[in-house]
């Protein structure tokens, strides 16, 4: 299997390159926002809570995500590889799948990390709440404690994978195209 991490803060595209990687390597895409997105839109009691995290640019509780990521890679038996968008975000994610992966005999091959401007990553959130109809991307201090969140909570999960070696870093600004190729060549080189 090859399992792959795309991380980077909110906004920098990790979602636009996903659906791009998974079509080129036929990976299974695993996205925490999506799946919570979806809990949300069908009114289900995790999704009722979700979104009162969600809406204040909060992180979700660890617990209701990580459930949630172990039933859906239950549900993808016989993949041959997962990409995990937005997933970790928290230390303890990181724990938890790697718990995961190593029960099923697997383990993270790679973590491409995004790099983009704080000023770049608010403008372009801003902008996508114009027509995502997305409540977490509407209001701009919406968007600056999310940025906070993303310092505090989710970038030590960069550390964590730093120290076992798995961590490349990627220029996020550019073209979506360039940066595409920018990942594809990381992905080549451990593949
Ligand atoms: P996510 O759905 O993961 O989304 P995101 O971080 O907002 O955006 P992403 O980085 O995917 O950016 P995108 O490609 O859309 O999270 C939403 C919320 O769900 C979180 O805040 C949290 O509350 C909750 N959540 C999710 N996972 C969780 C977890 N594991 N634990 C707890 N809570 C969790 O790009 C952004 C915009 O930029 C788009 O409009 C795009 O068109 C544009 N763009 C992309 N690339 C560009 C480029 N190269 N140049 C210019 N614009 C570009």
């Amino acid at each position: 299997m090859f399992n792959l991490i795309l991380f980077g803060p909110p906004g920098s595209g990790k979602g636009t390159q996903s659906d791009k990687l998974v079509e080129e390597y036929g990976l299974v895409h695993l996205s925490t926002g999506n799946l919570l997105r979806r809990e949300i839109a069908d009114q289900t009691d995790l999704g009722i809570e979700a979104k009162k995290y969600i809406d204040k640019g909060q992180l979700v509780p660890d617990e209701v995500v990580i459930g949630m990521v172990d039933a859906y890679f239950d549900q993808h038996k016989g993949a041959k590889g997962f990409l995990f968008d937005g997933y970790p975000r928290t230390v303890a994610q990181a724990a938890a799948l790697d718990e995961l992966l190593e029960k099923k005999g697997t383990t993270i091959r790679l973590v491409l990390f995004l790099q983009v401007d704080e000023e770049e990553l608010i403008r372009r959130l801003v902008h996508r709440g114009k027509t995502s109809g997305r409540s977490d991307d509407t209001d701009e201090k919406v968007q600056r404690r999310r940025q906070e969140v993303y310092r505090e909570e989710t970038l030590p999960v960069a550390d964590y994978y730093s120290k076992a070696g798995k961590v490349v870093n990627i220029q996020g600004m550019g073209s979506v195209e360039d940066i595409f190729q920018s990942l594809c060549s990381a992905i080549q080189e451990k593949m």
